[in-house]
């Protein structure tokens, strides 16, 4: 009887697989039935400890849509590219935590929703933000990373060549080359530093995030610097430099998404300001959902 069972188990296992397979199928999205049932109240995010995941449970609360059953699912990035992806081959509805700078906003024909109670704010910018007594110890790095500033267009293009599989060290070093004369901007007249002086550098491993933090250290090695990058959750890395242990970040996206830790570690850091500006946080939907253009809408459609 064991044995049979045994054997029988992964026969069962890829029934329940395939038949659980079929049953999340999700019909492809009907404008003339309410959004909500159609993909079980429920919006994908990402990384739980993302602001944005931080702001959609605010706009759940201020837009009345937790009453209503809806929920925010915690995943990763990836993962909620790849949903979006499967749902938009299908044309299946779906409801994203979206941001610009972002490849998916290229690939996938997705729009912002309206957020007429403004819960996350209009446009944002990246600030770089260093340690205490960097400007001291390390005049030269810091007057690189005070300078240091570009475009979405031009965080984009890294984060592309990411996207199609580049190393994001190599990417870096490609866009530095292509760019000469943006790069100059940052460097021009700081004389290198002799040593080998070490500048670390903290960073989330979101997509934007690894393309600036990997284009500044390159401009820093150029510099003379031995820089490492270290990933990790949101609230170590303002810890990390609130704590004299790393030296920079350059993914503080305000003045909404990363207002919590830019408020608990306020006096703890400096603020160069920002590197980036236009930067979009919101909820998405792909453009076939043509009803659907606020965040009210899925609380009334
Ligand atoms: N993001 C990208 C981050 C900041 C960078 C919008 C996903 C967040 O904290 O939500």
């Amino acid at each position: 009887m064991k044995k049979k069972l045994t054997f029988l188990l992964p026969v069962i296992l890829t029934l329940v697989v395939l038949l659980s397979g079929c049953s999340t199928k999700v019909p492809k999205y009907n404008a003339k039935q309410k959004l909500g049932p159609q993909i079980n109240y429920t919006i994908t995010g990402i990384d739980a400890g993302a602001g944005i995941m931080a702001s959609t449970q605010t706009a759940l609360s201020k837009y009345g849509l937790t009453q209503n059953n809806w929920q925010l699912q915690t995943s990763s990035t990836a993962a909620m590219t790849s949903t979006l992806d499967k749902a938009i081959k299908h044309k299946q509805p779906i409801v994203i935590t979206g941001w610009q700078p972002h490849w998916m906003f290229t690939k996938y024909p997705i729009k912002f929703l309206k957020d007429p109670k403004q819960v996350y704010g209009k446009t944002e910018s990246i600030h770089t933000i260093v340690r205490k007594g960097l400007q001291k110890e390390q005049p030269q790095a810091y007057q690189m990373l005070d300078r240091f500033n570009w475009t979405p267009a031009e965080m984009s293009q890294v984060m592309m060549q990411i996207n199609n599989g580049k190393d994001p060290q190599k990417a870096a070093q490609e866009w530095i080359k292509a760019n000469p004369s943006k790069v100059r901007t940052w460097t021009q007249g700081i004389r290198k530093v002799a040593g080998k002086p070490t500048i670390k550098l903290t960073y989330v491993a979101w997509d934007s995030e690894i393309a600036s933090t990997n284009v500044v250290a390159e401009v820093l090695r150029s510099l003379g610097y031995n820089v490492t990058t270290q990933a990790m959750e949101m609230q170590p890395m303002w810890a990390s430099i609130a704590t004299n242990v790393a030296d920079a970040q350059v993914a503080a996206w305000l003045p909404t998404t990363s207002a919590k830790y830019y408020h608990d570690y306020q006096g703890k850091f400096v603020d160069l300001g920002p590197n980036l500006k236009g930067a979009r946080v919101g909820l998405a939907v792909p453009k076939y959902m043509t009803n659907i253009n606020s965040i009210e809408d899925l609380k009334n459609k």
